[in-house]
Formats: structure tokens, sequence, C-alpha cells
């Protein structure tokens, strides 16, 4: 069953010690101080990694240009074939619907979103009046465009200080990536923000997020590569979250490992790194993000599924759009979801720092199409 909108359990507030107090005594040592406590998991060997500006002043392209440049390949692949079937100068007649029901489902659309959608251009059709194959374009667009909408909910980082945002997701579909994209999306709103490397599964996972903290200028709360033993992914990002506390920052992006939804031990241990999180901090973490590739079809549904079964996924970020030439996988998700779909808070065209943004549907749809 999906979570989205269920409400966030209560904690209890055993491990809210003296962080505040302790504000000027960095990362390091809050870690040290809480490492008696029996809810704290072993916090040894956290260092953090405070980096000199680098200048990315660079903003060459306007994002809805972007994603328009980024969705080029769904759209020479759907547009194309949407053209060679609305273009021709035919009527509207079965063999039309059946036709683009199979252009949808090549695009990734999921059969539920794409029966929905063709239910929803009768429906446009009949009460028009249309009968041209030409006039179904726009039919389209508008259906897809009212499919997708409920999917656009930003996410308002201003309920909690800090705001702790949790980053899960299958092996290699961007959370890191993603985390340096999206620090510098919340300084550009003038928020701080703080990152823990909570990926101590791979060696280069911690040089990858300290790289991005160095980018953007923010601190990284990481492990130390010279521990003997590998650190917790929990004890690091508890750490990062009182350090956070302590600073006074507004943001902790917290990186995971990724895991394959069959991984059932991986599973349990990031709802043991949840757990933990709200040990931290009652209530946080307080957007568990779920990161999607966008290449990944309709297995990006079967992960929604499993992960919000052992998270209750607050959100979503779908990456790699410009990779692929299928974008219909955004509206294979509401077609999963119909009733609740869940928010689509991200959405990831390319590599570099400024190609991640809030999802808007209407230019999604227009990226798509034209
Ligand atoms: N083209 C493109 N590449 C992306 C995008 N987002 C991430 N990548 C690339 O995808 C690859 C994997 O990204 P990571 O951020 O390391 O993925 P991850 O989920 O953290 O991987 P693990 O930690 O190994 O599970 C990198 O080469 C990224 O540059 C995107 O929106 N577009
Ligand atoms: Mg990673």
């Amino acid at each position: 069953m999906f979570n989205f909108f269920k409400s966030k359990k209560n904690r209890t507030e055993e491990d809210k010690t003296t962080e505040k107090e302790e504000a000027q005594s960095g990362a390091t040592e809050s870690a040290e101080e809480n490492t008696g406590s029996d809810n704290n998991p072993e916090a040894s060997g956290i260092t953090e990694s405070a980096t000199e500006a680098t200048q990315e002043e660079a903003k060459p392209l306007g994002f809805a240009s972007k994603l328009r440049f980024g969705l080029t390949r769904t759209r020479q692949n759907l547009g194309k074939q949407l053209s060679g079937l609305f273009g021709g100068g035919g009527k509207i007649d079965e063999e039309l619907y059946e036709e683009l029901e199979t252009i949808l489902l090549t695009a990734d659309t999921g059969v539920n979103a794409t029966t929905l959608l063709l239910d929803d251009l009768r429906k446009q059709v009949k009460k028009q009046g249309l009968t041209e194959a030409t006039e179904l374009k726009a039919a389209l667009k508008a259906s897809l465009v009212d499919m997708l909408e409920p999917l656009e909910r930003a996410l308002d980082t201003t309920t909690n200080n800090p705001f702790v945002i949790m980053i899960t997701g299958v092996n290699g579909v961007g959370k890191t990536t993603s985390i340096g994209k999206l620090a510098k999306y919340f300084q550009s709103q003038g928020k701080s923000v703080l990152l823990a490397a909570g990926d101590t599964f791979r060696a280069a996972a911690r040089e990858q997020l300290i790289a991005w903290g160095e980018r953007n200028n923010v601190t990284v709360i990481a492990p130390d590569p010279s521990a003997e033993k590998k650190s917790d992914p929990a004890a690091v990002i508890f750490d990062a979250i009182n350090a956070a506390k302590a600073r006074g920052i507004d943001i902790v992006l917290a990186d995971t490992a990724g895991r394959l939804t069959t991984q059932l031990h991986l599973m349990e241990e990031i709802k043991k790194v949840k757990r933990v999180i709200g040990k931290a901090m009652p209530d946080a973490p307080h957007e568990v993000l779920l990161v999607l590739d966008a290449n990944t079809g309709q297995n990006a549904v079967t992960q929604v599924k499993a992960f919000d079964e052992a998270l209750d996924i607050t959100g979503l970020i779908l990456t790699k759009l410009d990779g692929t030439a299928k974008g219909g996988v955004v509206a294979a998700i509401c077609g999963q979801y119909p009733e609740n779909p869940p928010a689509l808070r991200f959405v990831g065209v390319g590599e570099g720092v400024d190609d991640l943004r809030p999802f808007n549907a209407k230019d999604f749809v227009d990226a798509m199409f034209d």
C-alpha cells in the first residue's frame, strides 16, 4: 500500500541531548560525545571536510532549454511517431487509437497509464466533437498534462531546521550526483547545506561526495578513511545531523549506498538508517527521496513499490531523462498510483551541477512533444 501521505510517526525524544549547547564543538567532537548513547551507533572515525569555494559561475542555458535538450531523444522517438500518426490527414478511428496505444507503450508509458490516457482522450474527442487525427496532438498533450500535474508538488523545506533529507535508491541511479545538484539548488535559494556521506559501502563514494562538497563549498561529514573499521552509515548520518543542529544548518542531505530491492539484508539496513536518523532528531528524516533512473523503464515502478514499503517514501527524483528515449516512464508512475501519485520532486537531465530542477508537468510535456 502506498504511503506518500501517511503522517510521520511520533518518535521519542530520548536522544535529544546537549548538542545545541555544544554549538562550537564541531562534528568530530559531537560524534565522540554521543558514542556512549544506547541509541547512537558506532561513531568512531567521523571527520569533516570543509572546503574552499571553487567558482562554478557558468550558466549557459535556462532549465527549460535544458529540459528540452535533455528530452531530445524522447521527443525524436515519440514526436516522430506521433507526427506520422497525427499528421497524415486521416480521421480519428479505432485503428488510430490502437496505433497510439502501441506508440505510448513503446515509450514506456506502461499499460495502466496508457489505458487512462486513451480513455481520457476518447472523452475529449467526444466532448469537443473532434474528427481529424491532426486535432489529437493537442488533446493528447492536455490529457498528459492533466495526468502528470498531481506529481508536481514542490518540496517545502521550511518546516524544520535542519530539514533532513534522506536519499535512497538502487545502485547507480544518480543518488550522489543528485545530492551534489541539490546542494547547489538549495544554496541558490539562500539555504545552508551539509552533506552526510552515508554510503560507507563503496570506497569511492566518500571521495565522490567530498568532490561535490568542494564544488558547492559545503561541509561534508564523512567517515575517516584511515579508520580500521568500516563506519556504520547510520552513525555517519547521525553525526551529520548533530553537526547541522550545532551549526544552525538549514538542510542535511544524507547519501546512502545503492541497494537492490531483492537484497533483503540491505533493505533492513536502510530501515535501520532511517530509524537512527529519527533518534538524532524527532520526526526526521523530513523527506525520504527515492532516486529513479529514467532508463529503467517499468522497473522504476517496481522500485517505488519496494522502497515505499520499506521506508515510506515521501518523494521521487527521476534522473537521466537526457539519456532515455522513453520519457513516458513519468506517466507510468502516475498510472500505477492514479488515486494518490507520489510527489515527483525533481528531474535530472544531465551530469552538470545545474541539471536538476523541480518537476513541472506542463514544461515536461512541452519538452516531450514540441
Ligand atoms: N546523463 C546523466 N547522467 C547522470 C544523471 N544523474 C547521474 N548521472 C550519472 O550516473 C552515474 C551514477 O551516478 P551516481 O550519482 O554515482 O549514482 P549513485 O546512485 O550514487 O550510485 P551508487 O552510489 O553506486 O549506488 C554517474 O556517472 C553520473 O554522472 C543525469 O541526470 N543524466
Ligand atoms: Mg552514490
